[in-house]
């Protein structure tokens, strides 16, 4: 497929390196080529996939610009379909650049961040999924991290997308006949369509579970630790970083910003964060860190209420049991080296559980660590194979799921024909949304925004 432009950019980072690549990709990237390069032994064009040694030589004054070596590629079996060249130059900033501006004078122009994988997706080579892996590769940092993406790349969250499209189109296809040819015609009924709904809606949750597990592995874990001033939240962030981050003392309201670090617990990333006590607040500087505090509760993925041993259960514990009820969360009584003023019964009668430690005295933290780790995964998916990473796909397949319920619900009060096709196509239409066959424009540009420039 032929592109108005022919684009070019620098590769490899910014900075002195070994070598230096400048990419090429467009139709007039050989010509372009034969304007600038001259080969070690003289020819006319340029092999596909052959690797030439020679100079990059400005025609305007005969000027070496760099020793290289160059390769044509030939679309469409290229990276973006497109013909691509690739020069291997030194890494120095000054030679990359002077080639850049050269191809530049010849009829190319820069590209954008992303640009050179934005025309792999446009021209048909990856899909958006693929495109968006390539990403999630390069800014892996670990290695399950890494094997995600790369099983994205490869296709294989595609796959399950692509079988569940054709369940809905199977769907669909049957409320169509319906439609074109009155029922009396056919022998089909409407409700036989339920089973194929009922799989789909099972196939689509799964992979929205999965988002649990994907999250883990890409970004970590967010837990929060919460309770009401001095309970020891400074105390036992500091004892699970084993670092003296946060500043501990016996005056209550002493923490007014979240302090937060990260720690793994058997392989995966959680970041803690101690919060600024919640009660009352004396003056507005601790106020605005109780704000603080509040706001982050929502996207928390776990709460760690702290109590204390040594104090009575009051109204400002009740207030914070208040906001945390619905949260997944671990309840830990601290300072249990200290005579007991709390009452338990406010705990046990509001079905909770609770964890016995003394920070002080480093009594019962592994098992908190034991309790942190298992109330994460309890709502991952176990199961090796393709799990969602991005939330914007996560976004669509809700979406997705809601058309198909809504389906089911209008075929149950015997609605329309027509109104239950409409439900079914917004269903495929969210999940080609993430595969990027309906993506708007401008949903596109977002995303190859994040590349780099030479990606
Ligand atoms: N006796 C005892 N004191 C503790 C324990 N944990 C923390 N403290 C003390 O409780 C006070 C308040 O601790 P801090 O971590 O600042 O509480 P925060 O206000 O909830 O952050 C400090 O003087 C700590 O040394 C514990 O397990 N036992
Ligand atoms: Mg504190």
């Amino acid at each position: 497929m032929e592109t108005a432009d022919t684009i070019c950019a620098i590769s490899t980072p910014p900075g002195e390196g070994g070598i230096g690549i400048i990419r090429m990709s467009g139709h007039l990237a050989h010509s372009v080529l034969k304007d600038i390069f001259v080969p070690k032994k003289k020819r006319k064009t340029f092999l596909s996939r052959r690797l030439y040694l020679g100079n990059i030589v400005d025609p305007k004054n005969n000027k070496d610009i760099d020793e290289v070596f160059v390769v044509f590629m030939g679309a469409p079996h290229t990276y973006t379909k497109e013909d691509i060249v690739e020069v291997y130059a030194h890494g120095g900033y000054a030679t990359q650049k002077n080639i850049l501006n050269l191809m530049m004078e010849h009829g190319a122009r820069l590209a954008e961040p992303g640009e050179f994988t934005k025309r792999a997706f446009l021209n048909g080579r990856i899909d958006l999924i693929q495109a968006e892996s390539v990403l999630d590769i390069i800014q892996s940092e670990t290695d399950e991290e890494l094997q995600n993406a790369i099983g994205h790349l490869s296709g294989r969250l595609s796959e399950k997308l692509n079988l569940i499209k054709l369940n809905i189109k199977k769907a669909v296809v049957e409320v169509e006949a319906l439609i074109d040819f009155p029922e009396e015609d056919i022998d089909v009924d409407i409700k036989n369509i339920f089973p194929i709904l009922k799989q789909t809606k099972h196939l689509i949750k799964k992979l929205i579970n999965s988002y649990y597990e994907g999250k883990a592995v890409k970004q970590g874990f967010e837990v929060l630790i919460l309770g009401k001033p001095n309970v020891g939240k400074s105390s036992l962030l500091n004892a699970l970083i084993l670092k003296e981050k946060a500043i501990v003392t016996p005056i209550p309201g002493t923490t007014r910003d979240l302090v937060e670090d990260s720690i793994h617990i058997k392989g995966i990333k959680i970041k803690i964060i101690d919060t600024a006590g919640l009660r009352n607040p004396i003056d507005i500087v601790e106020s605005a860190g109780i704000e603080k505090t509040r706001q982050r509760i929502p996207d928390a993925d776990l709460v760690i209420w702290l109590l204390d041993n040594s104090s009575q259960f009051t109204n400002e514990d009740k207030n914070i049991y208040k906001r945390i009820i619905s949260k997944r969360k671990i309840v830990a009584v601290n300072k249990i080296d200290l005579p007991q003023r709390l009452d338990t019964h406010e705990l046990s009668s509001r079905c909770l559980d609770w964890n016995e430690i003394s920070i002080l005295k480093d009594v019962g933290l592994e098992q908190l660590k034991d309790n942190i780790y298992e109330k994460l995964m309890e709502k991952g998916m176990k199961s090796p194979g393709a799990f969602i990473t991005n939330e914007r796909h996560r976004n669509a397949l809700k979406m997705s799921l809601e058309e198909i319920e809504e389906a089911t619900r209008l075929i149950k009060i015997d609605m329309p024909l027509e109104v239950i096709a409409y439900a079914l196509n917004n269903a495929l239409f969210y999940l080609g949304e993430i595969t990027g066959e309906t993506c708007p424009d401008d949903i596109l540009d977002e995303i190859f925004q994040r590349f780099c420039i030479g990606k």
